[in-house]
């Protein structure tokens, strides 16, 4: 049917009288129906690729584009006086992920079913997702983001398991997402839920019973673990996670022909960092239920299964007190002890124990029975063997592997910026849709006058589209005129968002003693931090407090304008990244595993001032010198910082005068003014007392390379040519070419 047909049945009436509302449902329907006749992916061998999160995004408009019809279904819409853009906007954005581990998730499931490899995602359904961030007082505070509607991408369908738990058994029900491929076939997130899942428990804010598993297991994506009752529900949902997940891969392995001794032939398990890490023991578990001796269930399991690590940051890599799993997962640990004597029996070195401290180390399952472990940069895998992992890398050489990160250009060029897509178009062809590294053809038109002059104003189309919704949703103003300087990303310290409030205090000083920049500056940020994350929101509201300081200085503000937008996600990134001149990739040299803003931002012509870090690495490898802004310490001066312990944050304050002055603002009675003296004591105190990630030192190359590429920008077509480079060199970074990498070195599903 199609979408009038659906309408007159449905409402009764034409497409012309419909609300937005309406037709958005209608279309969702269209689209479930179009997307359910597709075929699905087929193979012997099947990918499973197990993630706590997958940050999705609205999937109205990319499921159009996969199925070639968005511009038929946007022209009939215009034909009866309605526009997709609004319809778009009464989509709910699934609320199934926190960061970049969870979009890399989203771009790599829309690579698969575009390159028709026989693969799905294995997740769960939480009903809040992660948090909705709202501002209140110059701070941060947490609601309830519900996004699971009476009719959704959700498909129920019969697959329900026993999930057994210590002293209590639960049932699962699996809900499906269809993936629709570009021009291709589908595959699917299969998300697991509990039938007994109760949505009224949550009060104000995100406050819930802890303790009553049934009812909340499925609620959150990562609850609050600062106490024992949080982190135990974090192992009751990943447990549940992967038991779900490791039944069906049997379930779907047997009925495909697999004696389950021959397991490794039929599925592949991708394990995306270690919240899925379980699934290894449950494997092995229900193999040996099924008559598998151990011997060669742990053998079997060993060769199905891969893991990826994305963080190098020792805090976030698992760990769970064995009391914790003795009493969630209690039939896991025989494994786990089992697994730990083989390791201790083999290896005399310590470090690589599974059990160690009275704590399972997640990472550790991973390596020693997993036949793969990638990092998602150059330097991060490098990183891994060298330093974070190099016991186990000397013991297992041949296990280690890189995946350098990518992004799915179908969202993040075609569908968040059509005008670019269309200049491209008319320089290159439209093959380039199909194979990024087509891109490399606009390398012809660098020193094109008419070509930069379109590009140019290509920009500012969308920086006044960035200003008009930001007006309209969020009640913010922006100037289209001036520099757009964007930092968007989880709040962390070692992305080092306080480093560029830091700037924004010197350059408000700069302004106030009469030197003031060629152009207004417009410095926006998004960001969520983690609830529990204390200084990440000290952070947010020092910038908070700044933006309205400034906002409200007659002095500062013609020239100087800082937003923090409200409930970063990927609607908001889709309109901010196409709208950027300047991106920041700031993070402390060693600690961004790959960042995978970046490339949105270079694929979109934006500049990045970065360090030496994660994917900027390749980045300024393939555009050179001249057309990415880099300073700061080098990964090796970081890493021998933090081996000789030889940072003093104090003596950065004492000798550098710009420094003092910004830091001390922190706590000046102007900012008191706005903010809370409690917050930003904290961080006043955290930045000269500890800084842990290093901000001080690289803040005067920071400084000065900012303002230099400030000045640089004023050379309008020298600035476009670069912008040029940027997008003719950004093919690399397709998720095609990462999910290839992917299956010939160690999916090898035909
Ligand atoms: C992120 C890394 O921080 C980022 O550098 C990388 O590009 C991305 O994974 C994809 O590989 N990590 C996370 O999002 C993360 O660790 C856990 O989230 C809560």
């Amino acid at each position: 049917m199609n979408l009038s047909e659906i309408v007159s049945n449905r409402y009764h009436k034409g497409i012309g009288d419909c609300s937005n509302e309406e037709l958005y449902y209608a279309l969702l329907e269209m689209t479930k129906n179009m997307a359910a006749a597709k075929e699905s992916n087929e193979g012997k061998r099947k990918l499973y690729y197990i993630s706590a999160e997958f940050l999705i995004g609205k999937l109205l408009s990319n499921n159009l584009i996969n199925l070639g019809v968005y511009e038929e279904v946007k022209k009939t819409l215009a034909d009866n006086g309605k526009s997709l853009a609004e319809v778009e906007e009464v989509e709910p954005e699934p609320s199934l992920g926190n960061g970049g581990l969870g979009r890399l998730a989203a771009c790599f499931l829309d690579s698969i079913a575009s390159l028709g490899l026989n693969g799905d995602g294995v997740g769960l359904n939480y009903h809040y997702g992660l948090f909705k961030q709202v501002f209140e007082n110059n701070l941060q505070n947490e609601t309830k983001n519900p996004w699971i509607e009476k009719e959704s991408w959700l498909k129920k369908t019969d697959v329900t398991y026993p999930i057994q738990f210590g002293g209590f058994t639960l049932t699962s029900r699996l809900y499906d997402i269809d993936v629709v491929g570009y021009n291709n076939r589908t595959t699917k997130l299969h998300l697991f839920d509990v039938e007994t899942v109760d949505e009224s428990i949550v009060g104000d804010g995100i406050d819930f019973d802890k303790e009553d598993i049934a009812k909340n297991l499925t609620l959150f994506l990562y609850p609050d673990d600062s106490d024992d009752k949080g982190r135990l529900l974090r192992v009751y949902q990943q447990y549940f996670m992967v038991s779900n997940g490791a039944r069906l891969i049997l379930d779907e392995a047997v009925a495909r022909g697999c004696n389950l001794h021959d397991l490794a032939d039929y599925a592949v398990v991708q394990i995306n960092d270690t919240h899925p890490t379980m699934v290894i023991p449950e494997l092995i578990r229900l193999l040996m239920e099924r008559g598998i001796e151990m011997d060669e269930a742990i053998d079997i399991v060993s060769k199905t299964c891969a893991y990826t690590n994305h963080t190098i940051l020792a805090e976030a890599l698992e760990k769970w007190p064995i009391g914790y799993m003795e009493k969630a997962v209690p039939q896991l640990m025989p494994i786990i002890y089992e697994l730990n004597n083989r390791v201790n029996k083999k290896f005399r070195d310590k470090s690589v124990a599974i059990i160690k401290d009275g704590c399972v180390h997640m990472a550790h399952i991973d390596i020693h029975y997993g036949f793969s472990v990638n990092g998602v940069a150059y330097l991060h895998t490098e990183i891994l063997k060298n330093s974070e992992l190099n016991n186990f890398y000397k013991i297992y050489p041949e296990k280690f592997n890189n995946k350098t990160n990518g992004i799915t250009f179908r969202r993040w060029l075609l569908h968040s910026n059509p005008e670019l897509t269309a200049l491209i178009e008319s320089l290159i062809g439209p093959k380039f849709k199909e194979d990024a590294m087509e891109l490399e053809k606009l390398g012809a038109y660098v020193d094109d006058d008419a070509v930069l002059d379109k590009l140019l104003a290509v920009k500012m189309g969308n920086k006044v589209r960035l200003k008009n919704y930001l007006k309209k949703t969020q009640n913010i103003d922006i100037d289209e005129n001036s520099v757009f300087d964007i930092q968007i990303k989880r709040l962390h310290e070692y992305k080092r968002q306080q480093m560029n409030a830091l700037y924004v205090i010197n350059k408000y000083f700069e302004i106030k003693e009469g030197k003031k920049p060629a152009r207004p500056i417009t410095v926006i940020f998004g960001a969520k931090a983690a609830p529990a994350y204390v200084i990440a929101k000290d952070i947010i509201h020092l910038i908070l407090c700044l933006q309205q300081i400034i906002d409200n200085d007659p002095e500062v503000s013609p020239y100087l304008k800082v937003v923090m937008v409200e409930n970063y996600n990927v609607t908001l990134a889709e309109k901010l990244i196409p709208a950027a001149d300047i991106h920041e990739q700031i993070s402390l040299a060693s600690k961004e595993a790959s960042g995978t803003s970046n490339m949105k931002f270079m694929l979109n012509g934006a500049l990045a001032i970065g360090t030496m870090d994660g994917a900027n690495v390749e980045m300024h490898q393939f555009v050179g010198d001249d057309n990415i802004y880099i300073f700061g310490e080098s990964s090796e001066d970081v890493i021998r910082h933090y081996e000789k312990a030889d940072y003093v944050s104090r003596d950065y304050y004492n000798s550098d005068e710009k420094i003092r002055r910004a830091i001390d603002f922190i706590v000046s009675d102007t900012l008191k003014s706005v903010g809370n003296a409690e917050n930003l004591e904290r961080l006043y105190n955290e930045l000269l007392n500890k800084d842990w990630f290093m901000t001080l030192p690289d803040f005067e190359s920071y400084r000065e390379t900012r303002d230099r590429m400030l000045g640089d920008y004023e050379d309008r077509k020298a600035w476009a040519k670069k912008t040029l480079i940027n997008i003719s060199k950004a093919g690399f970074f397709s998720s095609d070419r990462t999910i290839e990498e992917y299956n010939k070195d160690i999916w090898k599903l035909n």
